[in-house]
């Protein structure tokens, strides 16, 4: 560790009430390195050579650092998500949000803090479509001497559920981003880095997780695919959601999960189902596109019991999923989930709102010369948050924000959209669909009790957009389908035990209700985890304000940051 990073790790030390955790010290080297396991791509974006990822390891409360080193022939940068980073914008990682990227032959070192996370979180990419490949999970356990909120498990085990393009996943997105058009389906989803038997590709490389009879194990599954949520299951097994997003959930018994691009589900595994058997673990697309615009087969892994007893068969059981477009399955999950919200994990959701933020959320056309691109109607695919589509400015804003160099973001994203219409309308007017291109944040008073309707809509196509918003966690208080109701629907807000999450999906043709308090002072990233809307500008940035006192004030940057 250099002597900034150990100053980091003091200063925030000496800013937090609590005890300082351990120090683990990482070396990522991204490398392009030549794919053996999988289907046909000539080389892929790696850190030290695995796919999925490395996964890091820590307590409650301490610090992670990572020395990146970029030896592969593009840029590159890394975001902690779920990591709140307290006053630690520097080293979050979103290209052009926070940094410059890591470019080639460059190395960065990131400090990770870790304050009350809980649970999984994860660390990816964040440029083009490296993501895909460059990924891994963040375990956090309970802080030294202390204990999970339930009977400690036998064993636990990462899944990463992923999509695998055959072809690499930047190709896809560089012709996608050259025609206009939609980017190509990718070729599989991947449970740890393999797609299972069920695919042509790759039987010898399906992972399997071995369990003893009676043992409960504590799965960490992380959705890091690009495009799709997924529906996940356990063939003959109930699973038990204790965590999502690095937070405790009131335990949640339930056949099947839904989970989107970005989120985390910890799930406890009971081994109480006959020996004798093979049991599939799999995860199978929720989506409403049309079936050929994303992999229909299921991803696989198999749940094998250690047991002395012959097999009855060596064909796994497979378990039943819901249906590709079942949206009551999915959001029956995802709207069950509760705090814990007792004296060890309390509820400190705003009762009352400061400042509150309508978002629609929209995918949106631009016009192209005599109709040329690859879009509906040859136009080219973009997306929007109120109407504004983000375009990535030359230098990051938090950069520009931090030394006042004008020019670089305008602070005028609307809190509300330029127009109200029937946002969830079968048909929309065509006038409708083409967005304002900008560089537009939102700057917040530090404190400030925030609400943020996200407002789903139909232009072009509706779909589950995964909102994400980094350096904080928020409570979900609130949803419903159609178009959101500011004199009824706060009335049903859940304002006892909502889940608090740093990523929810907001229904098809339906809107959610966040709450939190902007008390992280920095630039934070807002973004569909979608990563080709994201790409497409369905994002912004909150910036929030430092406070008055001496720990509510942005850390110094870093002594080196990446020159753009
Ligand atoms: C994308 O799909 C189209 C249609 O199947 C195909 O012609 C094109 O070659 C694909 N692009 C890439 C980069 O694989
Ligand atoms: C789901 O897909 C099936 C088969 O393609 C279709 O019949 C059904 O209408 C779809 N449901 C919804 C809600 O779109
Ligand atoms: C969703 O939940 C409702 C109410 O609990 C129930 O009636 C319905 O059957 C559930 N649908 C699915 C697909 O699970
Ligand atoms: C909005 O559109 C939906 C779907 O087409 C329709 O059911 C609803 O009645 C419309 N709402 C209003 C206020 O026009
Ligand atoms: C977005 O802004 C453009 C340009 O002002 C306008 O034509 C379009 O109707 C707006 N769309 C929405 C949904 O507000
Ligand atoms: C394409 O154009 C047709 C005819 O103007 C229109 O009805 C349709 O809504 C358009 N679709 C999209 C997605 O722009
Ligand atoms: C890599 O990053 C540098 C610095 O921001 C930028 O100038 C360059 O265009 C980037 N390269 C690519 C291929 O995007
Ligand atoms: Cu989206």
């Amino acid at each position: 560790m250099d002597f900034l990073c150990l100053l980091l790790v003091l200063l925030h030390c000496l800013a937090s009430t609590q005890a300082c955790g351990k120090t683990h010290s990482h070396v990522f080297n991204v490398e392009e390195v030549p794919r053996t396991r999988l289907c046909r791509t000539k080389s892929i974006m790696t850190v030290n050579g695995q796919f999925p990822g490395p996964n890091l390891h820590a307590h409650r409360g301490d610090t992670i650092v990572v020395k990146v080193h970029n030896h592969a022939s593009k840029n590159v940068t890394i975001h902690w998500h779920g990591v709140k980073q307290p006053r630690n914008p520097w080293l979050d990682g979103p290209e052009f949000i926070t940094q410059c990227p890591i470019k080639p032959g460059a190395s960065f070192t990131y400090t990770i803090i870790l304050s009350t996370e809980e649970g999984t979180v994860w660390w990816h990419a964040h440029n083009d479509f490296d993501r895909a490949t460059v990924h891994g999970a963040i375990v956090v356990r309970p802080r030294r001497g202390t204990r999970y909120p339930f009977p400690h498990p036998f064993q636990e085990f990462v899944i990463m559920l992923g999509e695998w393009w055959n072809r690499g996943a930047n190709v896809i997105l560089e012709e996608a981003l050259s025609t206009g058009g939609e980017v190509n389906s990718s070729d599989a989803f991947t449970i740890n880095g393999r797609p299972g038997d069920l695919y042509p590709c790759s039987s010898a490389g399906t992972f399997r997780m071995p369990v003893e009879h009676g043992k409960t194990y504590l799965l960490r599954v992380v959705n890091a695919a690009m495009s799709n949520g997924l529906f996940f299951s356990v063939a003959s097994h109930t699973v038990v959601v204790v965590g999502s997003d690095g937070n405790y959930v009131k335990p949640l018994s339930s056949d099947y999960i839904m989970i989107t691009p970005g989120e985390t589900m910890d799930l406890l595994l009971e081994a109480n189902q006959p020996p004798d058997a093979l049991y599939y673990m799999a995860g199978r697309a929720f989506s409403y596109l049309s079936l050929g615009s994303f992999p229909t087969t299921a991803t696989t892994a198999i749940v094998e019991y250690v047991s002395d007893l012959p097999l009855e068969s060596t064909k796994p059981l497979l378990p039943t999923l819901p249906y590709y477009n079942d949206t009551a399955a999915a959001t029956n999950f995802s709207f069950a989930l509760r705090s814990p919200a007792n004296a060890a994990h309390p509820v400190d959701v705003p009762k009352t709102v400061d400042q509150d933020m309508f978002i629609a959320v929209a995918i949106n056309e631009l016009e192209c010369p005599q109709a040329s691109c690859a879009g509906p109607n040859g136009t080219r695919l973009r997306a929007s948050l109120n109407n504004i589509s983000f375009v990535d400015p030359p230098i990051d804003i938090l950069e520009a924000y931090y030394a006042g160099i004008g020019g670089v973001f305008g602070e005028n994203f609307p809190s509300m959209p330029p127009y109200y219409y029937n946002f969830t309308a079968t048909d929309q007017p065509l006038s409708l669909l083409l967005p304002t291109l900008g560089t537009e944040v939102r700057v917040l008073e530090y404190g400030a009790r925030m609400e943020v309707v996200f407002q789903g809509t139909s232009l072009v196509m509706g779909d589950n957009h995964p909102m994400h918003l980094h350096g904080y966690s928020f409570y979900v208080v609130g949803w419903g389908y159609g178009n959101f109701d500011k004199k009824r629907d706060p009335l049903r807000y859940n304002l006892q035990d909502p889940p608090f999450k740093n990523t929810i999906g907001v229904p098809i043709n339906g809107w959610v209700a966040v709450r939190f308090t902007a008390n992280n002072p920095g630039v934070w990233f807002m973004h569909c985890h979608i990563e080709r809307h994201m790409i497409w500008g369905m994002n912004t940035v909150l910036i929030v304000k430092d406070g008055e006192g001496p720990k509510e004030k942005v850390l110094p940057p870093p002594r080196y940051m990446p020159p753009c």
